[in-house]
């Protein structure tokens, strides 16, 4: 049976909260960075409805999920509803629209798993990513942008988080390691377990949506949330420390599944999740908070899920030890 290794926390871990915090800042996109991404989808929205009056264009997402950093790349879905035409004819003719509209570097990649049409914008330099009707990942989205109005240090939590793993090479799906979405669903679920955040699939519904004909819905009165978390005083420096304490010493990897849709910590067993069915190995269990067959560790392989743990701990170690964590934590790798 797998132990779980608790250990305390050091005394001194607050202190370095203001250097995470500083780095936190200089990760957020300034004011005018989003203005600019704005402008971008006004421009692509107006081409696009040109051709397609009844298409719309949503932004999705780390530009509209709350935890981009400045210069990501923007991600768009265009939502239309064409019975004659396939999904890959969607993507070929759109390239078309944006060829015809001055938009550069325009590639279609209709073999992608998700197909998409990437662009860049010569005017204002941005990147774009282009899908079409795979709007549970709008709606996730927004799940992400609510859970972060409620707690400020969800966002900065993982902003940090996200930045070690850009610096550690962790957050690359096609080598087996994790996608800035699963970091983000990890950290909400810390929060959650540590009550600085609900859970706001299991409380009384105010939003609902249709994808599919799958229903969804959840609570997302965020302003009557705004105090939730106030009683616990934990500082950002003590849940970066938990975070990584819990993944490189505490998490079962062997039973366990995280799931922010329960808030809870739920068995791999329960989910039929206990051994490899095609390429889903199930070696690190994060469940998506909609698509629930949906794991999102399954890109994980037997070699990615040795470097993901070695660096859990590498970072558990940095916390717990070093003089100047905040410097050594994002060391590249
Ligand atoms: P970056 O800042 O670009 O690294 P991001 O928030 O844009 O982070 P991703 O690139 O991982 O995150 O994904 C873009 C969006 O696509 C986020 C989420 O709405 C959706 N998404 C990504 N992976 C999945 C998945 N496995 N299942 C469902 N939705 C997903
Ligand atoms: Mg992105």
């Amino acid at each position: 049976r797998f132990q779980r290794r608790v250990r305390a926390c050091r005394y001194d871990i607050d202190q370095f909260t203001p250097n995470f915090l500083s780095i936190f800042d200089s990760l957020v996109p300034s004011e005018e960075e989003i203005a600019k991404q704005n402008q971008l989808v006004i421009t692509l929205s107006r081409l696009i409805n040109k051709e397609w009056p009844n298409s719309k264009l949503y932004l999705y997402g780390s530009c509209a999920n709350s935890f981009g950093f400045s210069n990501s790349d923007i991600d768009l879905c265009l939502s239309i509803d064409d019975k004659e035409m396939s999904k890959v004819d969607i993507i070929l003719k759109l390239a078309d629209i944006l060829q015809a509209g001055n938009l550069q570097n325009i590639q279609a990649l209709t073999r992608a798993r998700v197909p998409i049409v990437k662009l860049m914008d010569p005017d204002t330099g941005l990147s774009c990513d282009i899908c079409v009707n795979n709007l549970l990942a709008v709606v996730n989205t927004k799940l992400l942008r609510d859970y972060a109005q409620i707690d400020q240090r969800l966002r900065q939590l993982a902003f940090i988080v996200k930045h070690w793993a850009k610096s550690r090479r962790v957050n690359e799906t096609y080598q087996g390691t994790l996608s800035s979405y699963s970091y983000v669903i990890m950290c909400i679920h810390l929060l959650q377990l540590r009550r600085i955040l609900p859970c706001l699939q299991e409380m009384e519904a105010t939003c609902y949506v249709t994808v599919d004909d799958n229903h969804y819905a959840y609570f997302d009165q965020m302003d009557k949330l705004s105090n939730y978390g106030a009683h616990n005083n934990e500082t950002l420096s003590s849940l970066l420390w938990a975070f990584f304490h819990y993944w490189a010493y505490q998490h079962d990897y062997t039973q366990d599944v995280i799931s922010i849709r329960t808030g809870k910590i739920i068995s791999k067993h329960m989910k039929d999740w206990t051994r490899r069915v095609g390429n889903d190995r199930h070696l690190i269990c994060i469940e998506d908070p909609f698509e629930t067959s949906h794991d999102l560790g399954r890109v994980v392989d037997k070699f990615s899920i040795k470097i993901l743990r070695e660096e859990f701990e590498r970072a558990a170690n940095i916390l717990q030890y070093d003089p100047n964590p905040s410097v050594k934590l994002f060391e590249p790798y």
